[in-house]
């Protein structure tokens, strides 16, 4: 079998690892894995790691790291003959190093984005709860204000990107993500790319990825 593609996305809150990665899985058919989803579908079915999550979520602090890694690394388990794609997950050498110790990763793109871009943007976020749809009223509003461009279900802010709770995952990225990238320069996978708008990052991340998967073909297919 050829080698499968192995990726993740890192950024700060309000990055656009969610829209860079919707996009990457439309394009090339990885499968995508959002730690923050699986966290609010937790959440919403008050599971006991949901309703543990929530308690440090709404603070705007990172969910411990054992309770990452047995969320995440038993979905990678069920992947092992696709290609993936993670968003959100490593966030901490923790989590990392305990990625590490199953696979070898092949691509890690780090979005670096200025503080005053992501600021605007995550208080103009809104989501549809159910299926993790994401709108933001400028760059890529809801057809009608307030409402689902599927199911016309009503549109909600999460708790975490209001004000308090947002200062602080800004300021934890910074200080957490420094060790992940880190780890990925010495390993030689890491893409940085910097800028305020994803629309013009796209592009070198596409040719990017162009490249990574014409040289690892298979596996690279979509199955949800
Ligand atoms: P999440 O859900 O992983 P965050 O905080 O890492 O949350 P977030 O907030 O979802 O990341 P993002 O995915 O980087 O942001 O960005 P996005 O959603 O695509 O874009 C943000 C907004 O900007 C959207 O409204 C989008 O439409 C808009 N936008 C995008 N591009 C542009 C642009 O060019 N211009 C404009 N104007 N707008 C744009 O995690 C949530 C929480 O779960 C826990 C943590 O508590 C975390 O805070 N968690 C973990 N805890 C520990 N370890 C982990 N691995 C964890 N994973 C999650």
């Amino acid at each position: 079998m050829a080698k499968l593609l192995r990726a993740a996305v890192l950024g700060p809150p309000g990055s656009g690892k969610g829209t860079i990665c919707k996009r990457i899985a439309q394009s090339f058919g990885l499968q995508y894995l959002s730690s923050g989803h699986f966290l609010r579908e937790g959440i919403a079915a008050n599971t006991e790691a949901g309703v543990l999550a929530k308690t440090y979520i709404d603070r705007g602090m990172l969910v411990p790291d054992q309770v990452m890694t047995r969320l995440m690394l038993p979905k990678l388990e069920q992947l092992r003959n696709h290609s993936w794609l993670l968003d959100g997950f490593p966030r901490t050498l923790t989590q990392a190093q305990a990625l590490n110790s199953l696979y070898q990763m092949d691509l890690v793109i780090s979005l670096n984005i200025p503080y005053e871009t992501l600021k605007e943007r995550l208080s103009d976020r809104w989501v549809h709860p159910a299926s993790g749809r994401v709108y933001n009223m400028g760059f890529n509003p809801p057809r009608v204000q307030g409402k689902d461009d599927i199911t016309g279900e009503p549109l909600i802010q999460h708790d975490d990107d209001k004000p308090e709770a947002l200062m602080a995952r800004l300021r934890h990225y910074k200080e957490l993500a420094k060790p992940v990238i880190d780890l990925y320069k010495s390993q030689g996978v890491l893409h940085s790319f910097s800028g305020t708008e994803t629309d013009k990052i796209w592009p070198y991340i596409n040719s990017l990825l162009s490249t990574k998967m014409h040289t690892q073909p298979s596996g690279a297919h979509p199955t949800q």
